[in-house]
């Protein structure tokens, strides 16, 4: 897939080469991203770069269980060394602020900082409240996750997010985390990707812990809602200052003919993507559409939680890659048809910058309501080589520029979006797919653990530096 995906991109783009790469990232003169409140920053998860998962009373993980079952992760890969950043935490920031990248969003991982009876662990805590006053120290806005898939696999043995109890537990989390680390966070995101965490964790089995049933993720997706909906509250007690909302992954999905079955099957993707999760934490109710896309799969919903889900967010993250193209299964759903000659990231994922735009400015049509946005990751996974100490990532550079491009045009739209971080900072565990997959603007080599900054990475550090220099 690599080879085919670079191969396409070689035909598409010939104009992109080492020597024009520099001249074509900067962005327009008119472009919205010079603005100097407009935040460029990186983002990573806590089981994709800290491993050290046994150490200072670091409890497993679902993850830790699941990739430790043979055929569960490319290689047979785990996140137990990773980027090794539980130990070299202090090199990662000095890098990170080396390349005046403004914004960092991290993950904490939940089984380090918290025992199965709820007491804190104390240098779990410690290691976080040594990174964020660190960040701080160097004038980097923080954006903490609660929740970025490293659930303690204590949980997952009562049940996981199938267990109404799993979102208390998790209320009570946020509760410790933001007594403890208020003042150091710019802004709370309770959840990544609840659309993940239910449909890959509990729908199709494809993430942990592994199982695969429809009903299963949307009872999984309302436990999730309602824990995030139940933390809201307490992290505004307890740190006032900061911003609180949560992070969604879209998808755009693209009829593969005018038919109206076609159209029909578009909406229907995009309504089990994004409405699944947009329409109950905006709108306070599930999408319909969905019950008839996956007949019987209401979830049990009790008195008051859609108003407890609904509560007001200060921002919501965006994270963007890819669209589908689909057609009508022939009865209630929709069949991916990929398309033949367009470019595509080592991942197999299409690029369609143009898609992050549309999305955007949909929302901003559907949800009169829809609260400034950040976009908390974009990026894309390239089969980077270390060549005489440097990365030429010329696809990645130009897959940047054009989403950027795209940010900028739905701002110019209307759309409310104030800041934009790159997945990822550093090549990390990329889930199922291991470490094969690398989508760092930084290249780790595993082997050594040492960071070579990537083209890309030195081309973003450019443009912040001109944009600083501007008056
Ligand atoms: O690596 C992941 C990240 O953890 C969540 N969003 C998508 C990324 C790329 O697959």
């Amino acid at each position: 897939m690599a080879n085919d995906a670079s191969a396409v991109f070689d035909t598409l783009s010939p104009a992109v080469s080492r020597g024009s790469l520099a001249d074509s990232f900067t962005p327009p003169a008119d472009s919205t991203l010079w603005r100097k409140n407009f935040l460029l920053g990186a983002a990573t998860a806590s089981y994709q770069i800290e491993g050290a998962v046994n150490e200072d009373g670091r409890l497993p993980s679902i993850w830790d269980t699941f990739s430790a079952i043979p055929g569960k992760v490319l290689a047979g890969d785990t996140g137990a060394v990773a980027c090794d950043h539980y130990h070299r935490w202090e090199a990662d920031v000095e890098m990170l602020a080396s390349l005046g990248l403004e914004g960092y969003r991290l993950s904490i991982a939940w089984p380090r900082v918290m025992d199965a009876a709820g007491a804190p662990n104390r240098k779990g805590l410690d290691f976080y409240k040594r990174l964020l006053n660190r960040l701080k120290e160097k004038g980097i806005t923080t954006f903490v996750t609660l929740y970025h898939w490293d659930l303690p696999q204590h949980l997952e043995d009562r049940g996981g997010w199938l267990n109404r109890d799993t979102a208390y537990r998790f209320a009570d989390y946020a509760d410790l985390m933001s007594r403890e680390l208020a003042g150091t966070v710019d802004a709370w995101a309770t959840l990544n990707e609840p659309w993940c965490s239910a449909y890959l964790g509990y729908g199709n089995g494809h993430h942990a812990p592994g199982l695969a049933n429809d009903r299963f993720a949307t009872q999984a997706m309302h436990h999730l809602l309602l824990a995030h909906g139940l933390a809201m509250p307490v992290l505004r007690a307890n740190d006032p200052a900061s911003e609180k909302g949560i992070v969604a992954n879209i998808g755009r999905g693209t009829p593969n003919s005018d038919s109206a079955a076609d159209q029909r099957a578009a909406h229907l993707f995009e309504v089990q993507h994004n409405a699944w999760i947009l329409d109950p934490l905006l709108k306070g109710s599930y999408p319909q559409d969905l019950f008839e896309l996956w007949p019987g799969t209401e979830p049990l919903v009790l008195d008051g939680d859609m108003q407890t889900i609904s509560a007001r967010l200060d921002f919501l993250g965006i994270n963007y890659y890819f669209r589908t193209n689909v057609a009508s299964d022939g009865a209630h759903g929709f069949r991916d048809v990929p398309l033949e000659g367009v470019e595509r990231t080592q991942m197999g994922w299409e690029v369609y910058p143009d898609g992050l735009r549309d999305l955007l400015t949909g929302f901003k049509k559907t949800y009169h309501n829809l609260p400034p946005i950040y976009i908390t990751e974009n990026g894309m996974a390239s089969d980077d080589q270390v060549t005489d100490g440097h990365v030429e990532d010329t696809q990645r550079i130009s897959f940047l520029k054009r989403h950027l491009a795209a940010v900028d045009q739905a701002i110019k739209a209307g759309v409310d979006i104030r800041g934009y971080f790159l997945w990822s900072l550093m090549d990390n565990f990329e889930w199922a797919f291991g470490y094969e997959r690398r989508f760092g603007v930084v290249h780790v080599d595993y082997s050594t653990q040492k960071r070579t900054i990537k083209r890309s990475a030195e081309l973003v550090e450019k443009f912040l530096k001109e944009r600083k220099a501007r008056a």
